[in-house]
């Protein structure tokens, strides 16, 4: 095959996988709108994408039914030593994997273009960005490239002859004899799906799914599971984050970083409007941070992506009208409904149920139907530039200096909704212990709570305890410049199955009492668990709360905690030696308080 690029390494790869994938076409994408419309119009043509009427230059897709988020069980941590990955990842030997992989990559391109998407994670050119190239047989993937990170020819000059970038490959794994009609939405059933990755070699390998976080590899795969074997070796943090500033009436300037696992509101609090008069949000990033120390000491993040690929259902003008605005063109819709009128709905958009629709499977639906219209992974993917209060240094390859870590979840019970570490090392133990109720971001059961460390847990790419030892690193080179670390829950309900928090853009208060904890405007209770808010010290104006609610929502109940100790050492235990003795001295302090 004749393919004209000047990188040396990505010419013999593009050739390499060429000959194993065996593709009708290669095609070097330039990351162009011209490249965008064309795709599209291809896309469309081959009845994948339904372009929308209501809203211009977007267009709705529909998986199949069994291809519809993350596949965690068949995501590896392919390193040489088993104990590298580590109890948290699932891991085959590198030979082995890719013995077995290779013989899924042989010809499975055939009947289709292979696409070779260059890419930048992070502003082209910035010192704190990487290059990937991702090579891909779906034209659905090459779209969502273009919003999700910059596809760009620039990339390839940067690279010039020499350069090195990490090579991500994926197909769907469904070739095509000669005159067979293509699918919607090809795929590989679930137990030949691969989701591989070697950091030891800044390689991925993706096989079988079209979707999201399986597909699109400068997501997850690249900026957080190589990205973060690259930051441990390296001494920066990347982490599974939003990033937000949030400036005060006085014009102070604070900047947030928050980790929740997938579908726990990131994008919600990233794009979230004060409801305390004069308190002004603005989005950096609402899924991932890359951070450095700075020259000034402290720690700056960037955003690698450069757009969102969010949660549809539930997003509506009441709980996230940012990213409504956001979605009013440009924007790739999956697995949402379609009404009559050539829009797209999902539970939880409005207030008026539409009387006919198409579902995310293809069918007809009306309000009498069993089953939901969209589903509950339905995903929006749009330009992090259209967003109305998208800040203005979201691309500063410096990045905004972070005062605030905050980690959380969902959990209906035992978790109040607000308290700070006593320390960074507390800190650390909150993270490492942080717990939530699983939601339908992964293929698996919904509702059951799991450990899921700093909500990295599908997504960490190296063993986990050194993990956690790296961040007591980090805060030892941070000393009075590290953040400040503080736990939420938004998500705890009364007895009988309420929410007790408004949630949305009243979380304003709780971030808030954070701020004034960092410039020491307010004190605060210790409690066995962590410092609380006095009362009084949480800005609660013009919010009608029974007090009932509040003294639930700030309640600790030692009987309930201290439950929830055999379950952390259960959870410590599965690190073995590589639990840092820190975490088992914060376990046992916490034990102490407890009584
Ligand atoms: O599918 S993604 O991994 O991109 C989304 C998520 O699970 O957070
Ligand atoms: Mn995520």
């Amino acid at each position: 095959m004749d393919i004209d690029v000047k990188n040396k390494k990505l010419s013999a790869w593009i050739s390499d996988v060429a000959a194993m994938c065996q593709p009708d076409a290669v095609y070097i994408c330039d990351g162009s709108p011209k490249e965008y419309a064309a795709m599209m119009q291809k896309l469309i043509d081959s009845g994948s994408a339904t372009p929308l009427k209501k809203r211009p230059n977007s267009y709705l897709f529909r998986s199949d039914p069994s291809d519809v988020a993350r596949v965690e069980d068949r995501t590896y941590i392919s390193t040489s030593a088993k104990d590298e990955a580590g109890p948290t990842n699932n891991w085959i030997a590198p030979a082995e994997l890719k013995d077995t992989m290779k013989k899924l990559y042989k010809g499975c391109m055939k009947g289709r273009t292979m696409y070779v998407i260059p890419f930048s994670m992070g502003p082209i050119g910035s010192p704190i960005s990487k290059i990937g190239i991702e090579i891909s047989d779906s034209p659905y993937v090459v779209v969502n490239m273009h919003i999700m990170t910059r596809v760009s020819s620039k990339v390839l000059d940067l690279l010039g002859t020499e350069g090195d970038f990490i090579p991500c490959l994926h197909s769907v794994g469904a070739p095509l004899e000669k005159g067979q009609q293509d699918v919607q939405w090809p795929c590989a059933p679930i137990e030949s799906k691969f989701i591989s990755h070697f950091p030891e070699e800044n390689l991925i390998w993706s096989y079988g799914s079209g979707y999201g976080g399986n597909a699109l590899l400068g997501k997850k795969c690249l900026a957080l599971r190589i990205a973060s074997a690259m930051a441990r070796r390296e001494g920066w943090m990347a982490e599974h984050m939003l990033v937000l500033r949030l400036t005060s009436p006085e014009g102070r300037q604070y900047h947030i970083a928050a980790a929740f696992p997938s579908a726990c509101g990131k994008t919600n609090l990233a794009m979230m409007q004060p409801s305390l008069k004069g308190w002004k949000c603005e989005c950096i990033g609402d899924d991932i941070a890359w951070m450095k120390i700075g020259p000034d000491g402290k720690l700056h993040a960037i955003n690698p992506e450069s757009g969102f690929f969010g949660v549809a259902p539930g997003t509506s003008y009441d709980t996230n009208p940012m990213a409504m605005d956001t979605l009013k063109e440009n924007v790739i819709f999956t697995n949402c409904a379609l009404t009559d009128g050539g829009d797209v709905w999902w539970e939880g958009m409005n207030d008026d149920l539409p009387s006919h629709l198409i579902d995310w499977k293809g069918r007809d639906w009306t309000p009498a139907s069993k089953t939901d219209a969209a589903h509950a992974n339905a995903r929006f993917t749009a330009p992090a530039s259209q967003c109305p209060v998208i800040c203005k240094d979201w691309e500063n390859p410096a990045g905004v200096p972070i005062d605030i870590f905050i980690f959380g979840g969902r959990r209906t019970t035992v978790v109040p909704l607000v308290y700070e570490a006593f320390s960074w090392e507390h800190g650390v133990f909150l993270g490492a212990t942080a717990a939530s109720e699983t939601t339908a971001a992964n293929i698996g059961a919904v509702g059951n709570l799991r450990r899921d460390p700093f909500a990295m847990k599908p997504f960490c790419g190296y063993n986990m305890g050194d993990y956690f030892s790296h961040w007591f690193a980090m805060g030892e080179k941070l000393g009075n410049a590290a953040p400040r670390i503080f736990y939420v829950n938004w998500f705890r309900k009364s007895s009988d199955g309420k929410f007790l928090w408004p949630g949305f853009s009243d979380n304003s208060r709780v971030l808030k009492w954070m701020c004034d904890r960092v410039d020491g405007r307010v004190g605060a209770e210790p409690s066995p668990i962590g410092l609380m808010p006095k009362p009084g010290d949480l800005d609660l104006s013009g919010l009608a709360l029974a007090p009932d609610n509040l003294r639930e929502l700030l309640s600790v109940n030692t009987a309930e905690w201290k439950a929830e100790i055999p379950d952390i050492e259960a959870h410590f235990a599965t690190f073995g030696s590589r639990l840092p003795q820190k975490l088992r001295e914060q376990l046992a302090g916490l034990a102490k308080r407890l009584g």
